[in-house]
């Protein structure tokens, strides 16, 4: 009679699989997305989620080797990265990528495959529902949802996406969105899960500590996120952690940083601007309590400076 519930708790915790994450960005245009994806590393050497994959969307020709190079240092040279399908005007910047490159030289692994390829692959092989953390353009989100078969995959195999872009309380035309608004427009308003926000008005509140990476990140020297944010610009700087918000939301819904809008479509404008329409639909922005900033930002420094668990 004891035995049966301690075989099943065995099982249950030898079967339990963190939420698997791909992080699909813009890196190099912004330091925020080298921060997001330390943040990723530093929450799956945690448990909380698996980082299955990188996808990006900055095709500078810097990007994959970087990538690769930040991966390796936190212990997972092996992951999947996938390159860059076009250079967009504006969006293939090289803010730190090089400089990093040089201070923490890493093996060159050979070319990528194409991210919309890549992404295909992972979602296929998934076992479980898969959560997107897009911070760049929806570039390779986009090419997905309009290959053959890719809108059903991506119903399939996604749970949500949780996207840095758009702007909810300004109506300017946001970075990301603007960049390419065509797949900005389709993901939007036709990806077939739903889609959380992080706008442009969230990470803006939350400034990136400077004191933080050059306290927080010197137990390793070299270390390539705090190398790559002493490139990005004259130190000492805080930045707007816009793409850290999203990496947070999408791997701890549940921990209550955020509120979170009512539930709705958003419409691409042709310049870029992002209109929210509430009601019908499964579109949702993150909503900031001021009150809260310094709890989130002690978790953002935190989780982006964490020690790699595997080195
Ligand atoms: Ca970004």
């Amino acid at each position: 009679m004891m035995r049966i519930p301690i075989v099943i708790c065995l099982a249950a915790s030898l079967c339990f699989a963190a939420q698997a994450v791909i992080f699909d960005t813009d890196m190099g245009n912004d330091i925020d997305d080298a921060l997001a994806l330390a943040m990723l590393h530093a929450l799956s050497d945690r448990g909380e989620c698996e980082l299955i994959g990188v996808t990006l969307t900055n095709g500078h020709p810097a990007a994959v080797p970087y990538i690769r190079m930040v991966n390796r240092f936190y212990g997972r040279a092996d992951l999947p990265v996938g390159a860059a399908i076009k250079q967009l005007k504006g969006g293939s910047q090289d803010g730190y990528m090089t400089a990093a490159l040089r201070a923490v030289p890493a093996p060159d692994a050979g070319p990528a495959e194409p991210a919309p390829a890549l992404l295909r692959r992972l979602l296929t092989d998934a076992r479980e529902k898969v959560v997107i953390v897009q911070t760049g353009f929806s570039t390779n989100l986009a090419a997905l949802l309009d290959s053959p078969g890719g809108a059903a995959l991506a119903k399939a195999k996604v749970a949500l996406v949780v996207a840095m872009a758009g702007d909810f309380t300004g109506g300017e035309p946001e970075y990301n969105v603007r960049t390419d608004v065509a797949s900005a427009k389709a993901v939007f308003e036709r990806w077939p899960t739903p889609v959380v926000f992080s706008g442009f008005e969230i990470g803006r509140e939350l400034l990136f500590p400077a004191a933080s990476i050059e306290r927080d990140f010197a137990y390793a020297r070299p270390h390539p996120i705090a190398e790559s944010y002493r490139a990005y610009q004259k130190m000492p700087y805080d930045r707007p952690t816009w793409d850290l918000t999203a990496a947070l939301q999408a791997v701890r819904p549940a921990h209550g940083y955020f509120g979170l809008s009512e539930p709705g479509t958003v419409v691409v404008e042709s310049n870029g601007a992002t209109r929210f329409a509430p009601g019908q639909g499964d579109r949702r922005y993150l909503r900031l309590d001021p009150s809260k900033r310094a709890q989130i930002l002690e978790v953002l420094a935190l989780l982006a400076s964490q020690p790699p668990a595997r080195r």
